[in-house]
């Protein structure tokens, strides 16, 4: 028969566990340089789900391991096991538990989204133009200034890219910001982003769009707004009317209209 389950030591050994694996863990910096003002708190909440992944993890293990010795066959055994029939308060427990996490986990990340997507009061907007396998930029409040594979925004000011893809579906990346956008053929998507280290950085697409997807990146230079007006005023090249015309054409979609203050 089954003794009483050693319930002390046995939540003991989890958090001792918890503690072990995410201090080797959270101590990892996975997502490299933080760049931009959402980066920090995208990286809290990533050490905060390593931490309960590591309590999930570590309290299943401890179980595991505890039923596997406490519970072994004695040498000669050779008897049918118990005939279990369920264990309704095990089975609330094990229900209850990660219901609470995984409802923890959605609404912090719900408050970390809603934060780093408020629009702000004077936001940057910029048009991002993607086709296989290369990157163009709008700037519709300097008169379509255009420019090709090289993004400038201004650092410490809230940039709204307007995203249009012109053929399939590709995906906007700056692993420095960690905001990722898919840019969808038809629609419009919006990545609110608020730069804040100067820099140079890369812009990478990170949605399989064909053949030369691995080499589909443009160079993205973060700068005094001084210099940024200096280099805008400096170009060039009109957005192409065609290009125009898909901006027209796109539907708008995500995540909330400008100036609306937030989902
Ligand atoms: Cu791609």
């Amino acid at each position: 028969m089954m003794g009483r389950l050693p319930i002390a030591k046995m939540l003991a050994a989890t958090i001792a566990l918890t503690v072990a694996i995410s201090a080797v863990m959270v101590s990892i910096n996975w997502d490299g340089q933080e760049a931009s003002t959402a980066a920090p708190k995208i990286d809290d909440l990533l050490n905060v789900m390593i931490v309960l992944s590591s309590f999930v993890f570590s309290l299943v293990m401890v179980m595991l391991f505890y039923a596997l010795y406490a519970f072994r066959a004695k040498p000669g055994d050779e008897s049918d096991g118990e005939p279990i029939h369920g264990n309704t308060r095990l089975e609330v427990a094990w229900t209850v538990i990660p219901t609470i996490i995984v409802l923890f986990g959605a609404g912090y990340s719900w408050s970390v989204l809603n934060d780093i997507e408020e629009p702000a009061e004077n936001p940057l907007t910029v048009d991002v133009f993607s086709q296989q396998y290369a990157w163009s930029f709008g700037y519709p409040g300097k008169d379509n200034a255009y420019t090709e594979g090289e993004l400038h925004v201004p650092v410490d000011r809230q940039v709204q890219f307007k995203m249009h893809a012109l053929d399939v579906i590709h995906s906007f990346w700056v692993p420095e910001w960690r905001i990722k956008k898919d840019n969808v053929p038809g629609i419009t998507t919006t990545a609110i982003v608020t730069p804040d280290e100067v820099g140079t950085y890369q812009l990478i697409c990170t949605e399989l769009c064909g053949f030369g997807h691995a080499a589909m990146r443009a160079t993205v230079v973060v700068e005094p707004p001084a210099k940024f007006r200096e280099w805008v005023t400096g170009l060039g090249e009109k957005i192409p009317p065609a290009y125009l015309e898909t901006i027209r054409q796109d539907t708008e979609t995500n995540p909330v209209p400008v100036g609306a203050g937030g989902a």
